[in-house]
């Protein structure tokens, strides 16, 4: 073991050295070896390039051989031909710090990434080029898919990053689950697979290539498995090994939804499982999920928060215990990559869903104890030993006879993270704000947009996305002696923007938007129309655009109609189709195209009379950044929706206005039984999202920083402030005869909070004494090692804490500790 990874460190740095990535039916093998390779995904355009250093180190002493990431081609060709890979978009700079810790790389060029991005990745000019048809037999398309492809892999050849070449990327990505749409494609879609797979084979990379979830990818192409559990996965080929591409660490989050949790238990179960039937490869989607800035986050209704759930939290620090327990099995599962990879494999079944799978080798054997039942424990003897499995749980014995690991024990802390005030100097309590009116008479008033069309058009066709906002607007004259006149009318629009606000002669008379997953709506307002020209603008705004289904490239978005107004003459209901009127289009809005929020914008701003609660207004504000280097986010509640800028950097659409209805938060979290989307949920009755992201690279750490809000519904500013994150306090919660690590993650630990070793109960933040208890002062000792240190080693035993007579039972020592 310790010379092959020499062996591999020294390929690493001597670059001029080919790696030969291969694979047999059991495992990838580099240089001839089968390897165990545990893989996590973060995507570069969620963070900084000041942050992935610290990322991908995280990543590597979490136990990881290899970083994951999509290619977001829509990011990088913004318009046809041409490129953007500057910042947060270098790719390679990306790839070569995955090199500079000496960590694999595997590469999704897709390049449909889905990835809850912006229309999965696909540029809009592409759709709207004529005759287009994404991800079928379409000339255009697969022109333009090769265009992309081929430079992508020509960029990264040219750097030599290929482990053909002697760099890190040991695996390619063509298409992006497929298989999970292609029905609908029929023989067109069986056909555009076979060009994938010819069309990459011949851009010869020297790596292998593979489809997830694709069964029928030809060969020489992997398939491989994405979803919750991938354990019953069967690849489509003898020769290709069990890989699992997509392990889903949690689940993303939606604007008016709630947020999900995977517990740590399951997600560890599952990645046990998939070991335990034959697994060798297992990269988790997301390790770190981070942020979706600017108009990135697909949808539609994605939030800007990308978290995840993931190992490594939206800021990247250590999501505790999930980051501390998978660190501790991906070190047991290396531990065995011999015998997992070369072992003869045998399994023995318990019934109730218990079972052992034993993997053998001429040095020894390792053994996974897996019990499936979601209610009993199961017991299991073994070789004249006994062991308890818990429920929903895998044992992993690396050595067929001691506990090494069990994936419902968890022995690493939890950490619980605390918001920090602004404590630079000069900073007071509230912001300081000046103000803007957007100008939008033009349009309300006037009806005035830039060019017109008989016919209502699908919103991504007329901004090529350049936008969020697009105005339909149009007018309608009504005679003094119409019979609508004098009537209750109201405006009927069928609607398909993600929000609709609606101006009838300069007056709004209301916004709407789709809830509960759904994309249509109808919007419906009474109206008051005068004799004679009548305006009526209707500002459509995208709030990231779809990004998963087979053709997800025509769901339609802005208001496709049919718009009428109705109007009521006793029981005859008279209507007004509005559908074919003439409609003039304008798209964006006056303050973004004079960028109102880059920080040297020289358009006046008033301090009088700061208006609460006024929609389409633009605020700006100064601050100090927060001193030190915790992540900083900024606190936005209060507001209604928009987008926030810091210091000219979009950090996204907020919307903390659209608070979760208040039900399906009270069932307790239980690990144990198949994870879904209802499970484990959080934030019933409040915004999902309050806090957003302002990586330090962001801002001026001396000096002023500005924010610019542009709010579209009309918020409340009094509340917005700069804030901290980082570690509050630590938990742990563990039985006796293990070593527990607790840490505040580079900072002091400042007191005990809570010490007792005997049968203790509840849960972090609210632990309880139990019925016995070890005389010896707990606390005292946990002070003595832990207090003013960053971190401390506890050896849970009698030895240190004394013996408390707890009725035969096995002993815990819980402890709650602030930083
Ligand atoms: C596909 O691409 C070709 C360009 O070669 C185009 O002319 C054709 O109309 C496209 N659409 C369909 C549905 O085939
Ligand atoms: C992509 O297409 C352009 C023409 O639009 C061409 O100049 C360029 O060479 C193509 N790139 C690749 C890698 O095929
Ligand atoms: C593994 O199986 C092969 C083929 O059955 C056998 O020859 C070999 O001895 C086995 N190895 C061990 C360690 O049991
Ligand atoms: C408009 O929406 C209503 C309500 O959802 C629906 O019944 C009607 O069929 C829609 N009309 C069209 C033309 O889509
Ligand atoms: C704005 O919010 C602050 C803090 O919640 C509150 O005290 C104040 O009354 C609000 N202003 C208005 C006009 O509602
Ligand atoms: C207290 O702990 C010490 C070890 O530090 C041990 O020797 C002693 O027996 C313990 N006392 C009690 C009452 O448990
Ligand atoms: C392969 C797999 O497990 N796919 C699942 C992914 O998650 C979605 C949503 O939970 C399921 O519908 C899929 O079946």
């Amino acid at each position: 073991m310790v010379s092959l990874r020499f062996l591999l460190c020294f390929l690493f740095v001597s670059s001029t050295y080919a790696t030969i990535v291969s694979h047999d039916g059991r495992a990838i093998t580099i240089d001839g070896h089968r390897r165990v390779l545990l893989s996590g995904s973060i995507h570069y355009p969620r963070s900084t390039p000041e942050m992935w250093p610290d990322l991908i180190k995280k990543g590597k002493e979490g136990g990881l051989d290899a970083i994951e990431t999509y290619v977001f081609w829509n990011a990088h060709e913004p318009t046809r031909r041409q490129y953007d890979f500057s910042g947060k978009l270098d790719l390679i700079r990306f790839l070569k710090t995955i090199q500079d810790e000496g960590l694999y790389g595997v590469l999704r060029i897709g390049p449909y990434a889905c990835a809850e991005w912006n229309y999965g990745g696909f540029p809009v000019w592409l759709h709207n080029m004529p005759g287009m048809v994404f991800r079928t037999t379409n000339k255009s398309f697969m022109d333009e898919m090769q265009n992309f492809t081929t430079m992508i892999v020509d960029m990264v050849k040219k750097e030599k990053l290929f482990a053909s070449q002697g760099g890190p990327i040991i695996l390619a990505q063509i298409e992006n689950e497929y298989g999970n749409v292609m029905g609908p494609y029929g023989e067109s879609g069986k056909a555009y697979i076979k060009w994938c797979a010819n069309m990459v084979q011949s851009l010869d990379v020297g790596v292998p290539w593979i489809m997830c979830q694709q069964n029928d990818a030809p060969q020489p192409m992997l398939n491989t498995c994405n979803g919750f559990y991938c354990d019953n996965f069967v690849p489509n080929n003898p020769n290709t090994p069990k890989m699992w591409t997509e392990n889903w660490t949690g689940w993303f989050k939606q604007w008016g939804g709630k947020n999900p949790h995977r517990t740590t238990e399951d997600v560890a179960f599952s990645v046990a499982r998939f070991f335990q039937r034959g697994g060798t490869f297992n990269n988790y989607y997301m390790y770190h999920g981070g942020t979706n800035f600017d108009r990135t986050a697909g949808g539609p209704y994605i939030t800007t928060s990308y978290d995840y759930d993931a190992p490594l939290d939206e800021y990247g620090n250590l999501n505790q215990p999930k980051y501390g327990h998978l660190k501790q099995l991906h070190d047991v599962l290396h531990s065995m990559e011999r015998t997992l990879t070369y072992g003869n494999i045998s399994t023995i079944d318990f019934g109730n869903s218990a079972s052992a799978t034993i993997y053998k080798t001429e040095e020894g054997s390792s053994c996974f104890f897996g019990n499936g039942n979601e209610n009993s424990d199961a017991k299991i003897s073994f070789q004249g030993e006994s062991y308890v499995v818990p429920a929903w749980s895998v044992t992993i014995l690396p050595d067929c006879k001691n506990e090494a690991y069990n994936t419902a024990k968890i022995t690493t802390q939890t950490s619980m993270m605390v918001k920090k005030p602004n404590e630079a100097e000069d900073t007071p309590s509230t912001l300081k704000w000046s103000w803007r009116p957007e100008n939008v008479d033009n349009f309300i008033l006037k009806g005035k947009g830039e060019s017109t069309q008989t016919q209502l058009f699908d919103q991504k066709v007329v901004t090529n996305d350049q936008s969020d906002y697009l105005w339909y607007m149009t007018t309608v004259k009504f005679k003094k002696r119409d019979p609508f006149l004098g009537k209750s009318m109201s405006l009927r629009i069928n609607s398909t923007a993600h929000v609709l606000h609606a101006f009838v002669n300069g007056k709004h008379i209301g916004n709407q938007h789709a809830e509960d997953g759904k994309f249509n709506y109808v919007f419906e307002k009474d109206v008051k129309f005068k004799s004679g020209r009548n305006v009526i603008a209707l500002l459509s705004i995208t709030v990231g655009l779809a990004n998963y289904g087979a053709f997800f490239e025509s769901k339609p978005a802005g208001i496709t109609g049919p718009i009428f107004i109705t109007g009521r003459n006793g029981d005859e209901t008279i209507v007004k189709d509005l559908s074919t009127h003439k409609w003039s289009y304008k798209t964006g809005l006056n303050g973004f195209e004079n960028q109102l929020f880059r920080t040297e914008s020289m358009s006046k701003w008033s301090v009088e009379s700061v208006p609460f609660y006024r929609s389409m207004t633009w605020y700006k504000a100064t601050f100090k950044a927060p001193l030190g280097n915790d992540p900083v986010v900024v606190d936005l509640m209060g507001l209604g929706k928009g987008t926030a800028w810091v210091n000219g950097n979009n950090i996204g659409r907020y919307w903390p206005a659209f608070i979760s209805s208040e039900n399906g938060c009270d069932a307790k979290c239980n690990y144990r039984g198949a994870y879904h989307a209802e499970k484990c949920l959080t934030n019933c009755g409040e915004p999902i999202q309050r806090w957003y992201h302002v990586p330090r690279s962001f801002l001026n750490a001396e000096g002023d920083n500005t924010l610019v809000l542009f709010e579209e519904m009309g918020g409340n500013t009094s509340l917005v402030s700069f804030q901290t994150t980082r570690v509050g306090s630590v938990c742990a919660n563990v039985y006796e005869n293990k070593i527990i690590e607790l840490s505040c993650d580079r900072k002091p630990i400042s007191a005990i909070k809570f010490a007792s070793f005997g049968n203790p109960y509840g849960n972090c933040g609210s632990f309880e004494k139990g019925t016995c208890e070890s005389s010896n002062n707990t606390v005292d000792i946990l002070t003595q090692e832990c207090v003013g240190k960053e971190k401390c080693s506890i050896d849970v035993s009698t030895k240190k804490f004394g013996a408390p007579d707890c009725s035969g039972a096995a002993r815990k020592l819980a402890v709650e500790l602030i930083c």
